[in-house]
């Protein structure tokens, strides 16, 4: 009889300590943000913004295929996503924003995700367009990748 007793009590200590880990761990990690569907007909790109880098699932692209960027900031600092003609930095004006760039997301918060439809319409040969974060020194710290665009 007192064993069993003493198993009940344990039973409960050992299901409050479970309750309390899960509670703890759930409350410290960050949720992971829901990726957003892809549009019927579309080509998925990921991209990821970490450690002040530019990742993407895809750096040669085609003329013509539409493509759906998922763009994941998984730094702590606010980011943008600028597909520009390369070597651009700090040489960023009103003029080429609206005339020269191929297209801009901004502001994207820390552990957001945003997403951007975009066909290209011209090839690009190496070494002539760009993903890039222009916000404060993210260009010259390396938030750089050379992408192509091929027929
Ligand atoms: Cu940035």
């Amino acid at each position: 009889m007192k064993n069993r007793v003493l198993f009940a009590l344990l039973c409960i200590l050992c299901l409050t300590l479970f309750a309390a880990c899960g509670t703890t761990s759930s409350a410290s990690v960050a949720p992971t943000p829901t990726q957003p569907p892809v549009p019927a007909g579309y080509t998925p790109v990921q991209i990821t913004l970490q450690n002040i880098r530019i990742h993407s699932s895809i750096t040669v692209f085609k003329v013509g295929v539409p493509y759906f960027f998922i763009i994941t900031n998984k730094d702590k600092v606010e980011h943008e996503f600028m597909m520009s003609p390369t070597g651009m930095g700090g040489h960023i004006t009103a003029y080429t924003m609206t005339n020269v760039t191929f297209a801009l997301v901004e502001h994207i918060t820390s552990g957001s995700i945003k997403t951007l439809r975009y066909t290209f319409n011209t090839p690009e040969p190496p070494g002539s367009i760009e993903f890039a974060c222009h916000y404060s020194d993210h260009y010259a710290m390396g938030m750089i990748l050379p992408v192509v665009v091929e027929k």
